[in-house]
């Protein structure tokens, strides 16, 4: 661990007035102990009820009814079936709010985002990577349909190149169809008055679950809320890839 007095690109959000280089946790461990011990435990306090109050509010959020599928409830319902080795990643997009707010991570768990929630089109090519770096744990990626238009069902093939050689073989691709570009739609409706270009906002509606099957992949389709526990059940259990598609 190192520590300098200056270094403006440290500063660049919040001024800071030691700089310390080093390992998180190595850094972290040696300054525990200079710490003092505060009585006072109120703030602590009501940051816990704050928490309690937040996931109230997201279960909340996340079953309110809608037509077909709320897809908060999609990421809502996985989240207490993932294996507590299981690791998660998520496309940009609207998903990426999804996975942020109604996925509560376990102990064990790894989660991944396409950095700064940019770049779309990661999602299946990480949980791909997840794949080859740890063959025994079960992945599944949380994926836009105009993501997976990009790019990320063309993956589809590379994971139909390979499962066979991870000994776990569950990677979940779970793709949420709203025929629209929605993560920029709810960005144009909130920053400029909700004007729509449909030449490139609308998408095709493309049968994500039969393409998996034409590859020889498990497809579950749901367009019903509440069959999403039993299919994610489905697609944990099954013994290959498998391909969760909802609509809307
Ligand atoms: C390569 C790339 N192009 C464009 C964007 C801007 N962008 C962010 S989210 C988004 C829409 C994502 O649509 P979709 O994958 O269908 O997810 P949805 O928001 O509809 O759930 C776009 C165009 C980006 N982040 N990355
Ligand atoms: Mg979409």
């Amino acid at each position: 661990m190192q520590c300098r007095r200056y270094r403006p690109a440290c500063s660049t959000r919040y001024p800071c007035e030691v700089n310390l280089h080093g390992d998180a946790a190595e850094t972290l461990r040696a300054l525990l102990p200079l710490l003092d011990h505060k009585e006072d435990r109120s703030w602590q306090e009501e940051i816990a009820v704050q928490v309690q109050d937040w996931w109230k509010q997201m279960e909340e959020r996340a079953l309110a009814p809608a037509n077909p599928v709320n897809p908060q409830r999609v990421v809502w319902e996985m989240s207490p079936q993932l294996p507590d080795n299981a690791i998660v990643t998520s496309d940009s997009g609207s998903c990426a709010n999804w996975f942020a707010r109604d996925y509560r991570v376990k102990q064990g768990q790894r989660a991944t985002l396409s950095g700064g929630l940019a770049c779309m089109g990661a999602a299946v090519p990480y949980a791909i990577a997840a794949k080859f770096a740890h063959p025994e744990r079960p992945v599944v990626a949380l994926v836009g349909d105009g993501a997976m238009q990009m790019n990320n069902m063309a993956e589809l093939i590379t994971i139909q190149k390979y499962w066979q050689q991870w000994t776990d073989s569950r990677l979940i691709v779970c793709v949420f169809n709203n025929q629209d570009l929605n993560q920029v739609t709810w960005e144009q409706r909130v920053m400029e008055g909700n004007p729509r270009f449909k030449a490139t906002q609308q998408l095709p509606d493309v049968k994500y679950a039969e393409f998996a099957e034409s590859l020889g992949l498990v497809g579950i389709y749901v367009d019903n809320p509440e069959q999403l526990a039993s299919a994610w059940q489905r697609a944990l259990s099954a013994d290959r890839p498998g391909y969760c598609w909802r609509s809307n």
